[in-house]
């Protein structure tokens, strides 16, 4: 059974279905509901990790199959593990690869032992299993680390979303058990968290590295698409094997009409231990946030904001605003009036539109800086409106105006 020292995870205000949390984890307390910045190869695009944290960034999201291919994780461990590395201090959680295994890399074949696949990066062939996954996992060092799961795209039929999620739960196991004993090794080696038998030879010596393995949390993610019946059972097969430091739920936002997806919620809420924490994967719309929050989830991320503040769009309070369109192109007013960012205290949209018709990389920036800042400040108020017990009629509000436009 897993447990997970250093974790903890304490809700209140839950009445109404939303929660207020604090997550514990070695590298600091999380507050929930909160949204995860996502730093795909342990960067922001264009963003340093001081003005993550001047932004408020409380958990910073990576990826370990991006890691794993450049610079490997065997060469972050050498380099100190990902917080060293990146130097970000907070807590930080890495994606096992399930997901961009499947959306990304080509020829990818997926049997029981694990997924094989091409490198987006050179073409080499990579075996990707449960074991492996964790492996990884462990040398990069996050705080939290998922397991493999295998998703399927939404809308897929019955039985071959029900395969998808008992091998996700087959995989689950055999995550725990090798994510037990690497535990094992760690404390009973005692091994310095340093360079491993074998890691490529170069680190300087100026990096200051971690001394131990440093705990870790292993996250199960529930799977099973749109279809009650299989969710339930996922989360019926999560709950019976582990003590889990908190659930995620994954195969969500991949192609299915909203309703379902927040359907979905409905049905899984309910069924989650309440003292635990609830990631719902790779979801980052405010909408979908707010919908999500008022059903139970506490932890979000998605690369949304900052791949649509590359390509010109912003979230304001009134929906989604494209920079680009030509009505800008003398418009003195700010992106916004409310938002904090340089973005919009700086500059006016004239300027933004300017920039990105012309592709200068401030442009992209700014708007990143933008969309981060504008859901971060959106988490805390969500944060406030739950607190003060305000939460259902400030969130019907708020929705009410972002979707008058029709964002
Ligand atoms: N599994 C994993 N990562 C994910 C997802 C998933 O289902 C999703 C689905 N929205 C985003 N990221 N491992
Ligand atoms: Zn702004």
């Amino acid at each position: 059974m897993t447990n997970s020292p250093g974790f903890a995870f304490r809700a209140s205000h839950d009445r109404e279905g939303a929660r207020l949390g604090w997550f514990t984890t070695p590298h600091g307390v999380v507050q929930t509901p909160e949204f995860m910045p996502v730093g795909t190869r342990a960067a922001v695009r264009g963003i340093d990790m001081r003005e993550m944290r001047a932004m408020g960034t409380q958990m910073l999201l990576a990826n370990a199959y991006h890691l794993y291919l450049n610079p490997g994780d065997h060469m972050v461990r050498a380099l100190g593990g990902l917080h060293a590395f990146s130097r970000f201090s907070g807590p930080m959680l890495t994606d096992s690869g399930g997901y961009q295994v499947f959306s990304l890399a080509k020829f990818r074949q997926v049997r029981e032992e694990g997924v094989t696949f091409k490198s987006i990066v050179d073409g080499s062939r990579h075996n990707y299993t449960p074991e492996r996954v964790m492996q990884i996992e462990r040398n990069l060092g996050a705080d939290v680390i998922m397991q493999l799961d295998e998703l399927i795209e939404g809308g897929a039929e019955h039985a071959a979303s029900r395969a998808a999620m008992e091998r996700s739960l087959r995989w689950l196991e055999r995550c725990r058990v090798e994510f037990d004993r690497l535990e094992r090794e760690g404390r009973e080696s005692a091994t310095p968290f340093a360079v491993p038998e074998g890691a490529p030879a170069m680190y300087g010596g100026d990096v200051e590295q971690e001394r131990m393995a440093p705990p870790q949390a292993l996250f199960p993610i529930i799977q099973g698409g749109t279809s009650d019946d299989l969710r339930t059972a996922s989360i019926n097969g999560i709950l019976q094997t582990g003590d889990w430091a908190g659930i995620a739920m994954g195969g969500l936002s991949v192609g299915e009409a909203k309703p379902l997806m927040y359907a979905t919620f409905d049905t899984c809420a309910p069924l989650l231990p309440r003292d635990k924490p609830r990631y719902l994967m790779g979801v980052g719309f405010p909408d979908d946030l707010i919908e999500a929050v008022r059903r139970g989830m506490d932890l979000f991320d998605c690369v949304a904001p900052t791949k649509m503040g590359r390509h010109g769009t912003v979230f304001t309070e009134d929906g989604k605003v494209s920079i680009r369109k030509s009505s800008h192109r003398t418009d003195r007013r700010p992106l916004t009036g409310t938002c904090p960012c340089p973005a919009c205290t700086d500059y006016d949209r004239a300027y933004l539109r300017h920039l990105h018709a012309n592709e200068e990389p401030l442009g992209q920036r700014l708007l990143a800086l933008h969309n981060l800042t504008f859901l971060l400040r959106l988490m805390e108020q969500i944060r406030a409106a739950i607190r003060d017990e305000r939460f259902e009629s400030w969130s019907t509000a708020w929705l009410e105006r972002y979707r008058a436009k029709g964002a």
